[in-house]
């Protein structure tokens, strides 16, 4: 098996993915956490690795990946016990689709909010901005409960990708402090079946 070392910080929920993806295959990584504050992945040598600066990157002997989706998929395939995308090509299709709107639309609403209501200085937020970013998210709690439409994982066929995704924007969500609406009452449940899944632990560390 090849080495494998993970340069990642805890927040991110696209390294946040990797490591859940990790950890629901069992799978032994060495890691590297990075400080965004303090530029180490502005540095010379990160950049060599991944020339967007960004994390997570994944390191396989010596060749690097970078986009948490190509990581997870690579990781997929070559550590195929247990999969993370169903056999059907219609609920492949569907992982596809709900991996692609959480990681764009969903995350860029998210941090819109964590910006705009906690980063920026003061004089620099813009409270419509984050007013609208919190509609947004409204509505992928919605789709995401829609999606689920009484599924125990969101597609069928057994925890995927999908609900990897889902459970690290929503992990983002609740650290701006924003719950998820009870009338969502299959995302609610969703979000407890995840939480208590053992690779949750993942999501801190
Ligand atoms: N599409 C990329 C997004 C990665 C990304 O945006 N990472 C953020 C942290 S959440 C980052 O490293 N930002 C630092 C920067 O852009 O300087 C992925 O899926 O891996």
């Amino acid at each position: 098996m090849p080495r494998l070392v993970l340069y990642h910080t805890i927040q991110s929920p696209f390294a946040r993915k990797v490591r859940i993806a990790l950890a629901e295959k069992n799978i032994s990584c060495e890691k590297v956490l990075l400080d965004l504050t303090r530029g180490e992945n502005r540095t010379p040598a990160y950049l060599r690795l991944n020339p967007h600066g960004r994390v997570p990157t994944l390191v396989v002997d010596s060749i690097p990946i970078y986009e948490s989706t190509a990581i997870v998929e690579y990781l997929n395939e070559a550590y195929p016990d247990p999969p993370l995308l169903p056999t059907s090509l219609i609920e492949r299709a569907r992982v596809r689709m709900i991996e692609e709107t959480i990681d764009g639309s969903f995350i860029s609403a998210l941090r819109t909010v964590l910006f705009n209501v906690f980063r920026l200085p003061e004089p620099e937020r813009n409270p419509k901005a984050a007013e609208e970013a919190r509609r947004q998210i409204a509505w992928h709690n919605e789709w995401l409960d829609h999606e689920l439409a009484g599924r125990e994982y969101l597609v069928n066929g057994g925890v995927s990708v999908a609900d990897i995704a889902g459970i690290c924007a929503l992990e983002f969500q609740k650290r701006l402090e924003i719950g998820i609406d009870p009338r969502y009452r299959d995302l609610f449940t969703w979000y407890g079946r995840m939480k208590s899944r053992p690779s949750a632990k993942a999501l801190t560390e």
